[in-house]
């Protein structure tokens, strides 16, 4: 099934046939490369490569106009002219490698791409389309525009449709919450004392296994804001976004605690701002947001 947006499909295309070669370059490169990315975080050696290598195929894309990534300090300029509304071009916001600590005891990880029409740093109503894949057990990609949301598998660069019109399953199953319970203020620990008594617990290190969970099975996955740091871990631009975008697209919602994410106006001069992150099934979605508008 091809996207009708040809700047979205030359992404998703391009995406599709970069992760068999990001696959194998993971072997050999699970090790720190004794650097830290701008967010502070200890970088892979696989997250340098797998961003040099999106940055390259990504920004030479016809119709690109900017590429930033969680891996890399400011926004690489591709200056594309073409007909979207910003007048040029459609920007990319990348999760290069999500969950990448998972790579030294060899778990889920994941890739996001944000594909925004507008420049960055950008609300989340201004996404096009997003897409993630799952380096799982086999190679899944999850991409959602405006018209639906669909499920593929990878294999050899190609990419086949396996589920159509992805939704949330209306009886949720499964959470997973990320920080240490300590560290959660005693609003959200409250609404997770709840959760955890109805639902079973899928937290994998990685929020793109977790994601998958949830819109498998349906559900709560959440990030949220810490005591020691109140804006919490995940960022605006490269995962909260695109993976809001995606479960509201499908018929859940996002929020950050307190409205959903796609409203959320970015810091202009923060490319890496951080969000609280919440998405899943809305009535799971709604009694968070009461738990946490109580504590106001
Ligand atoms: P990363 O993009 O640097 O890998 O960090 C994001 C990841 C998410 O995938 C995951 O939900 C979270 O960090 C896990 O953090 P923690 O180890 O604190 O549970
Ligand atoms: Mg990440």
């Amino acid at each position: 099934m091809t996207v009708s947006d040809p700047i979205v499909e030359s992404v998703i295309t391009t995406l599709s046939r970069s992760v068999t070669e990001i696959r194998q370059g993971l072997v050999g490169r699970r090790g720190s490369a004794n650097a830290e990315n701008p967010s502070g975080e200890t970088q892979m050696e696989a997250d340098i490569w797998a961003d040099d290598l999106l940055a390259d195929r990504l920004s030479s894309i016809d119709g690109i106009s900017q590429y930033a990534s969680e891996e890399r300090d400011t926004v690489l300029d591709c200056g594309d002219g073409d007909g979207t509304s910003t007048g040029d071009g459609y920007a990319v916001a990348v999760d290069p490698l999500d969950g990448s600590s998972n790579l030294k005891s060899n778990n889920a990880m994941g890739t996001i791409v944000g594909i925004y029409d507008a420049h960055l740093p950008a609300r989340g109503d201004e996404l096009v389309a997003a897409a993630y894949v799952l380096y799982g057990p086999i190679t899944t990609m999850v991409l959602a525009t405006d018209e639906t949301v669909s499920e593929y598998e990878l294999t050899g660069g190609e990419r086949r449709l396996v589920r159509r019109d992805v939704t949330l399953p209306e009886d949720p199953v499964v959470y997973g919450f990320g920080g240490r319970v300590p560290d959660w203020t005693d609003e959200f620990r409250s609404y997770a004392r709840e959760i955890e008594q109805e639902y079973k617990l899928r937290y994998g290190g990685a929020m793109i296994g977790d994601i998958n969970q949830v819109l498998t099975y349906g559900g709560v996955f959440g990030y949220p804001g810490l005591v020691s740091r109140p804006e919490g871990k995940l960022r605006l631009q490269f995962e909260g976004n695109p993976i809001g975008y995606i479960v509201e697209r499908a018929g859940g919602r996002s929020s950050n605690g307190h409205q959903s994410l796609l409203t959320v106006a970015p810091n202009a001069d923060d490319i890496h701002e951080r969000t609280p992150v919440f998405v899943g099934n809305d009535a799971l979605i709604d009694r968070l947001e009461a738990e946490l508008a109580d504590a106001r």
